[in-house]
């Protein structure tokens, strides 16, 4: 301790002999690395010596300060955001932003068995099949953490494809990913996942209208047949598992309904989405007679916000007033006017973001292509709702008067898109044609001062989404907040044409017009879209499987687990039972002989109950690569279609034998 105390004065006097050398001014500082070179040439030792020979800033050194963390210490926070069209998720620590894990989630990822073979990944990834097509990708957009009384809880994490509307389950025990649903009614989404403040339900909103079922139906009757549908999926915590017989969905209007958001204490019951294309827009035509998609969809000044009373629309299910389509209840867009579930209001202009802040009193909306932000009251709403309005959509829909919901509206500059909040009574709204982000405050009763600019960060370059910690809570922590920026530019070396995305890690625990941006972070990684940052300490997950044998989809024993001593082939006709052991450096049996047209069903158990004996089982020839962390148990099965000699092995490098951790697999023709 008393080493670490004197070692941490010395390094401190170090730094502040440095911050005087170099002085506090950026402009200034010019330092002179010669100089500061130690005298054998080597690396330089000290701090000031390093700083000054990698051209380091005062600011650099601090933001360095900031961020490292040594060896063996762990990171305070841990985000999770979406790995866009890669299909996965990023698991990343905070502040070193080093990547812990990659989720596989809609696309299979070999590393983690997934996809590979293993009967229980390949079930959950065709629950996302659509009709008889395969799915193996996805564009995962907005991961939600589960939450209990509007906390994130560190149990569970949803995502959803916006590609093919789909939801995914993901466990935090375990890290991995436990369901995929397809929407029967819908072909694309976007303004999901996100969570009530209780995981009542995981919501999904929708994006490109299509006919409800996404059936053919011909462009010329769209606003007939063509609709949106917002899903609520039902959320059962004990199974861990999306019920889709418990859940509904309310048909609208064919306006692109964009982002959701749901609200929580003062606005808990209602969820908010936007919506673009209130043109209704159908696009150019073949023969070009109108405007093209970008230019029709963008006319209107307003588009609506949606209000959705979901409350009242869980009652209107359970009293049985919906439609069955494809399995699916459906509150029609009639039930929802009438039970008054739905209502707009004014939007300006193109929104994208739409953001509920801690206390679910106020809802703030991004409009792409207006300079403000405009901040909605939910008890303005409510207000509003009470006294009733004449004014309808084109569907009958009622629509709030705009200065009747609107609290403020602050301009932030240009391309305004999301906005998160902290601790300190700000929001930060991320400015895509800015390339900055924004911090603003809220008034109150966050702020006395408030519903005003206090000072924007340049970022690098063109943000579009943006985390803080805690953010999505009724308590955010406040201290970082995550630019999570498309584009990377000249940031990075050259890896040619496509370009990383790069993540700025920003130190907001300074009130006013103080930001620092603390690191840069290439994701090597399709974009992703949003992210959420829990703090580490609320994550539970198991250091290995609760026994051995366990099945990570039934989270239980596997009927098919097999203990040391009870290994054994049985064969029956040409179907051949496997069942195996696994253990540090080997299989038991390691000899499988086969004929050409037998039908294979291997069970496979790691036996390991150390930490991290995990071990592989690439199967050559088969397409079979799996992951057994310790105490898996997991089956495959394939037909013996191509005789030959064919060799497994382990992929993880085990132990000093994991060179001989294989087996040879023989198949007599
Ligand atoms: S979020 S279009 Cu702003 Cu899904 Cu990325
Ligand atoms: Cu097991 Cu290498």
């Amino acid at each position: 301790m008393k080493r670490m105390a004197i070692k941490r004065t010395v390094f401190l006097v170090l730094l502040i002999t440095l911050l005087t050398l170099t002085g506090c001014n950026r402009a200034q500082q010019t330092p002179t690395p010669q100089a500061a070179l130690p005298a054998d040439g080597g690396l330089p030792q000290s701090a000031a010596a390093i700083a000054a020979e990698r051209g380091l800033t005062p600011d650099d050194v601090t933001a360095a300060l900031k961020t490292y963390v040594p060896t063996g210490k762990y990171d305070d926070y841990v985000m999770f955001a979406s790995g866009g069209h890669g299909g996965q998720i990023l698991v990343i620590g905070l502040p070193s932003m080093r990547i812990l894990k990659i989720i596989g989630v809609f696309t299979p990822e070999p590393w983690q068995g997934w996809g590979y073979g293993s009967i229980e990944s390949e079930a959950v990834l065709d629950g996302g099949n659509v009709g008889p097509n395969k799915i193996r990708w996805g564009d995962t957009h907005h991961p939600a953490l589960s939450e209990t009384a509007a906390e994130y809880d560190g149990n569970f994490l949803f995502i959803n494809d916006k590609a093919n509307a789909r939801v995914a389950v993901i466990d935090l025990r375990d890290f991995e990913t436990k369901q995929i649903i397809k929407n029967p009614n819908a072909i694309n989404d976007h303004g999901g996942s996100f969570v009530t403040p209780n995981t009542e339900y995981v919501v999904e909103g929708p994006q490109y209208a299509a006919p409800i079922g996404f059936g053919y139906a011909s462009i010329d009757e769209y606003k007939d047949e063509y609709r949106g549908l917002i899903s609520f999926w039902k959320f059962d915590k004990e199974k861990g598992r999306i019920d889709m017989a418990a859940s509904f969905q309310i048909e609208l209007p064919p306006y692109w309904q964009d982002l959701c958001d749901a609200g929580k204490l003062e606005s808990d019951g209602w969820v908010f989405c936007n919506s673009f294309n209130t043109e209704m827009a159908t696009g150019a035509g073949p023969d070009g007679a109108n405007p093209q998609f970008e230019a029709g969809v963008s006319k209107n000044d307003m588009d609506y916000l949606h209000i959705i009373n979901w409350k009242k629309a869980e009652e209107v299910y359970k009293a049985g007033k919906f439609e069955t389509i494809n399995g699916i209840a459906v509150i029609r867009m009639q039930t929802a006017i009438d039970e008054g579930l739905l209502y707009f209001a004014p939007e300006p202009k193109s929104p994208h973001g739409v953001d509920v802040t801690p206390r679910g009193d106020y809802i703030t909306i991004g409009g792409k292509l207006d300079p403000h932000v405009s901040i909605y009251s939910i008890a303005k709403i409510k207000a509003a709702i009470a006294a009733g309005t004449t004014e309808k959509d084109a569907y009958g829909v009622p629509v709030l008067k705009f200065d009747d919901v609107l609290q403020a509206q602050v301009e932030l500059g240009l391309g305004p898109l999301h906005t998160v909040y902290d601790d300190q009574g700000y929001a930060y709204t991320s400015l895509f044609l800015d390339s900055a982000v924004a911090r603003w405050s809220l008034g109150e009763p966050y702020r006395t001062d408030g519903w005003k600019l206090e000072g924007k960060l340049p970022v690098h370059y063109n943000i579009g989404h943006i985390a803080s910690a805690e953010g999505d809570t009724a308590s955010p922590d406040g201290k970082y907040v995550v630019a999570l920026n498309k584009w990377s530019v000249d940031r990075f070396v050259n890896v040619g044409p496509l370009l990383p995305q790069n993540f700025q890690l920003v130190d907001i625990s300074q009130p006013g017009d103080k930001m620092q941006l603390l690191y840069d972070m290439a994701v090597g990684e399709a974009e992703p879209h949003y992210a959420q940052i829990i703090k580490a300490d609320k994550l539970h997950a198991w250091e290995v499987y609760p026994e051995v044998g366990f099945n990570t989809i039934t989270m239980a024993k596997d009927e098919n687990a097999v203990e040391s001593g009870q290994e054994r082939v049985v064969r029956n006709g040409n179907q051949v039972e496997i069942w195996m052991t696994v253990v540090r450096s080997h299989y038991t049996p390691d000899r499988i002989e086969l004929q050409k047209g037998d039908h294979v069903i291997w069970h496979l158990t790691n036996v390991e109950r150390a930490r991290d004996a995990t071990h592989g089982f690439a199967l050559s020839g088969y397409n079979i690569n799996l992951s057994l962390e310790p105490g898996e148990a997991t089956t495959i099965e394939f037909d013996a279609n191509l005789p030959g000699t064919f060799t497994w092995y382990c992929t993880e490098f085990c132990s000093a034998l994991h060179l001989e951790m294989l087996g040879y697999m023989l198949i007599k023709p």
